[in-house]
């Protein structure tokens, strides 16, 4: 009897120490569309609660300012170009659909080493990480995977004789086609509190990468939602999703599983241009895709109660990549064999007062594609100097001139400082050729880079 007693308080202990993990990726959204970080135009209470419960993260940077690459980066806690994701097989900026190419499964994803610790798993929205069976996510370490295998705007009428249409699959199956995008965020939402219910009792990873806003000029919403934000479109889906994560986090309460559960809430890319504008991003300049600040320095909250100090702003520099190596950490699991970019950054999400990081010894890179563009370290951003394929895309007016700027401080970027500080231009422009012999750059392989998933023939996914 007293050895059973000490087995089930030894195993309670054990629950508890192991917290579930929410991730919560939205798509395409900008930086200044929640009301937590300054929007004005769309309500987002259940978002903004979250904040003020936890910590909100403003150095918080995606690996890509476009879906494929920035998504293979969260998954692999790797630069894109390391895992080969940086460009499609047709030299596009993310994967198609009936794409040959995809993550390759030899990489170690979150979810595999959330499945190590024994972890119950589920991703629920738009993948984007490779369309053929060998790639999905029931094959990447999710138990069990709901929604649509890449972008909501890649349907049939786009390339009728090669697209499907838009596959919602739960598993490996195609459950309908086209998908209902109009219902995707209420039925992804529905999903996930199911299996927040069915999994209530054992340590569990849900990855919940919203289909939404979206790619296209009108994201879709279902009826709740459709003509009743001040912002057209683009402003319902916002609120569809804030209201999402109000069901998400009553469920928790429901279940009394919010103490032990650390929710995190961000974006996989900034806003796109638009005109007339949608979404925004706020105070960053420029808009999703590129290098900017804009595209890939993210709203990023994260609350776990008791761990992550609450109302608090955290503003050291942190990455997607760093998640799995901290979701490791919290979770005891062990880190993937093969050499990863992200940084075990526990003690930083613990401590909002701190502002430095791991990343600025070693620099953290922005790459548009197979192009390195700018190298953050510390305060600062330094825009090389571009000859290449791209440079006429960097940003503003000087578009292949060298400029620095201290993002901290000037987050707007308003004032270019290169003249003053020789000294740290000279220092990032170091790390950016160190990146350049690890991971590459135009015309030009990296030492460390590791090959993409690839299938000698890919079939549309189909009913
Ligand atoms: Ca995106």
């Amino acid at each position: 009897m007293k050895t059973l007693l000490l087995f089930l308080l030894l195993s309670i202990t054990a629950h508890a120490a192991k917290p579930n993990i929410i991730f919560i990726f939205v798509d395409n959204f900008g930086n200044g569309d929640l009301g937590c970080f300054g929007s004005k135009l769309h309500r987002t209470p259940n978002v903004d609660r979250l904040a003020a419960e936890g910590t909100k993260f403003t150095s918080f940077y995606v690996a890509s300012g476009v879906c494929t690459p920035s998504r293979a980066a969260l998954m692999t806690g790797c630069y894109p170009r390391r895992v080969n994701m940086h460009v499609s097989a047709i030299g596009g900026a993310v994967l198609q659909p009936v794409a040959e190419k995809g993550l390759n499964p030899s990489e170690v994803t979150m979810a595999e080493v959330m499945k190590s610790a024994g972890y119950a798993t589920m991703c629920i929205g738009k993948w984007h990480l490779g369309d053929q069976p060998e790639f999905l996510p029931t094959r990447q370490g999710f138990d069990e995977f709901f929604g649509i295998p890449y972008s909501d705007d890649m349907t049939k009428d786009k390339k009728p004789d090669v697209w499907p249409e838009l596959p919602l699959m739960r598993g490996e199956k195609v459950i309908e086609a086209p998908a209902d995008r109009d219902h995707l965020v209420k039925r992804c939402t529905e999903e996930a509190v199911k299996f927040i219910a069915a999994h209530q009792a054992e340590p569990f990873f849900l990855y919940l990468p919203h289909t939404m806003p979206g790619s296209t000029k009108h994201p879709f919403s279902s009826e709740d939602f459709r003509g009743k934000s001040a912002n057209g479109d683009y402003g319902d889906s916002v609120e569809e999703l804030d209201w999402s994560t109000g069901e998400i986090m009553a469920a928790l309460k429901r279940l009394k599983l919010e103490e032990n559960t650390l929710v995190v809430w961000t974006s996989d890319n900034g806003a796109a241009r638009r005109m007339p504008p949608q979404g925004g991003n706020a105070p960053y300049s420029g808009w999703g895709y590129d290098t900017s600040e804009g595209a890939m320095r993210m709203p990023c909250i994260m609350r776990w109660p008791g761990k992550i100090p609450t109302g608090a702003v955290n503003d050291a520099l942190c990455s997607t990549m760093d998640m799995l190596p901290t979701f490791a950490s919290l979770v005891q699991a062990k880190l993937p064999a093969q050499k990863i970019d992200g940084h075990d950054i526990t003690s930083i999400l613990m401590d909002a007062k701190g502002t430095t990081s791991p990343w600025d010894d070693e620099g953290f890179f922005y790459y548009r594609m197979e192009q390195l563009q700018a190298v953050r370290a510390g305060d600062w951003k330094l825009y090389l100097p571009l000859e290449g394929k791209f440079a006429n895309l960097q940003r503003k007016a000087e578009p292949a001139k060298l400029a620095l700027y201290d993002v901290r401080h000037d987050v707007s970027e308003e004032r270019e400082v290169s003249a003053q500080h020789p000294e740290i231009v000279a220092k990032l422009t170091a790390l950016a050729e160190k990146a350049r012999v690890d991971l590459g750059d135009v015309n030009r392989e990296g030492s460390g880079q590791r090959a993409a998933g690839k299938v000698e023939k890919a079939l549309p996914l189909l009913p």
